[in-house]
């Protein structure tokens, strides 16, 4: 059975997550409200996954005889300047997320809980790509300088993301 700490702290994170979802979802609002469909699915297929990630937690914490307790979700930001504005958001918050997944770990390893430490590789591992993701498209941003022909150029690449989820553990 997991401990009521570790099962708080999984909590937090489930919220966490949610929040990732909400704050994607606003970003494809205002892609869409700029013509940039395939930015927009982009960040579609990102609210996907992150709400697989909440999922995985929640299923975690039941097959281990917790209890999830669901929070409020924090209102995300609606409005954004630019399209590199958003990444840099992005990019920004998914290292929040690489922290607060490392916090979970160190729980996990104080408390002696070793099956917590293997499913959190997962999300370890995961956060590698989530931040690589945001900072690789960053960059591409960077170099056209946020604008012109590059923008559609990307935008048509983005539209080809699909999301794919990974294969049940
Ligand atoms: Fe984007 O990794 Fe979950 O929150």
């Amino acid at each position: 059975m997991i401990s009521k700490k570790m099962q708080e702290a999984i909590n937090e994170q489930i919220n966490r997550e949610l929040y990732s979802e909400y704050l994607y979802l606003s970003m494809v609002a205002y892609f869409e409200s700029i013509g940039l469909s395939g930015f927009a699915n982009f960040f579609r297929v990102q609210v996907q996954e992150e709400r697989f990630h909440a999922l995985k937690f929640f299923d975690y914490i039941n097959e281990r005889g917790g209890r999830v307790i669901l929070k409020k979700i924090d209102q995300p930001q609606i409005d954004f300047n630019s399209p590199v504005e958003v990444f840099e958001l992005s990019y920004k918050h998914e290292q929040f997320i690489t922290k607060s997944i490392n916090e979970l770990m160190d729980i996990a390893i104080k408390e002696n809980d070793h099956a917590t430490r293997s499913f959190l590789n997962w999300y370890v591992d995961e956060q590698v790509e989530e931040e690589d993701s945001m900072d690789n498209i960053l960059n591409q941003l960077r170099l056209i300088d946020g604008k012109g022909q590059g923008v559609l150029m990307l935008d048509r690449e983005l539209a080809g993301r699909t999301f794919n989820p990974p294969a049940a553990e």
